[in-house]
């Protein structure tokens, strides 16, 4: 489908692609999705200035489904590639998504690194503690003993906390929603494409088809929002509602202002806008 340049007024439907979503029935997902669209709608993005990059997996899907620019990438390369476009074309909505494996295993040195360099990039984990693709092995957000083909005597291992990992690793905005509450999560992402760095957002998304643990109900029984009295400045609080398991914590965990990767850059080259231009055409002439 052609995306649409025309400057006005947007609505959700600016923002579905003719691509109807192929997840199976009751898959966390869909709420993702339709918050990620109400979240172009509030920020009244024009298509063509945003580009939706993901990896692989039933989430890294994605891209197919919104109506703007998006690169299918491999698994766990989806920060490299953001990363690329990013520093390219700092004028385009650089909008990152991926699986908790895509994300936490195979693109866990990405991610970290990314978090660190606070690229003004914001990355939505579509987390539903399994491999679903490719037919439900555990994830690192996979609980001790969760059960499957690859763990019939139970998963062996510890779930990963991606909540902590992110705050530890410098993520200047850390949040976490979850797909049953659309509404909410929209307005997280929103805050989370806003704030300048990098902001990661969590969200819980249950594979109903291969996660018979992590399911809608048990998040359902479990999720909370943060404390009022929370201050998102405070990374030693943040850290500590990350570490809650009851109940799972849900909101702003993490905020604060820190010069981006862009900002750190440009001052190595005295504020000169154009050297990013000169650096670029060089790399180009190298490699052209
Ligand atoms: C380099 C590489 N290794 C492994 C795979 C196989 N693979 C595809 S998706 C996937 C994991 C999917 O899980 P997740 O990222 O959590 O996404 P979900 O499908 O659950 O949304 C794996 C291991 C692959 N495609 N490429
Ligand atoms: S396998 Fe799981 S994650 Fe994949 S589409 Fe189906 S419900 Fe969603």
């Amino acid at each position: 489908m052609a995306i649409d340049t025309g400057v006005r007024e947007r609505t959700v439907e600016d923002y579905k692609s003719d691509e109807k979503p192929t997840w199976c029935p009751g898959c966390g997902d869909f709420g993702v999705l339709n918050a990620v669209y109400r979240a172009m709608r509030v920020m009244n993005f024009e298509p063509h200035q945003v580009v939706a990059v993901s990896g692989i997996g039933c989430s890294s899907r994605i891209p197919y489904f919104i109506s703007t620019y998006g690169f299918h990438t491999i698994h766990g390369r989806t920060m490299p590639v953001a990363t690329g476009i990013h520093v390219a074309r700092p004028d385009l909505k650089t909008l990152v998504f991926g699986g908790d494996g895509d994300a936490f295993a195979i693109g866990a040195g990405h991610f970290v690194h990314a978090m660190r360099r606070n690229l003004d990039l914001t990355y939505v984990v579509m987390d539903n503690a399994v491999y679903g693709l490719t037919k439900g092995q555990t994830s690192p957000t996979s609980g001790a003993g969760f059960n499957t083909l690859t763990t019939p005597q139970g998963n062996p291992e510890q779930a990963l906390n991606p909540m902590l990992m992110a705050v530890a690793s410098g993520a200047t905005f850390v949040g976490r929603g979850f797909s049953a509450e659309p509404a909410k999560l929209a307005d997280l992402i929103v805050e989370g494409i806003r704030h300048k760095g990098f902001s990661f957002i969590d969200v819980y998304s249950p594979c109903p088809t291969f996660n018979k643990i992590n399911t809608f109900k048990t998040y359902k029984d479990l999720v909370a929002p943060l404390p009022a009295e929370h201050d998102p400045a405070d990374a030693i609080q943040a850290m500590h509602y990350a570490n809650s398991m009851d109940p799972l914590y849900l909101g702003v965990f993490h905020r604060r202002e820190a010069p981006t990767f862009g900002d750190q850059v440009l001052a190595q080259h005295s504020g000169d806008e154009s050297a990013r231009e000169k650096v670029l055409q060089s790399l180009f002439n190298r490699f052209s």
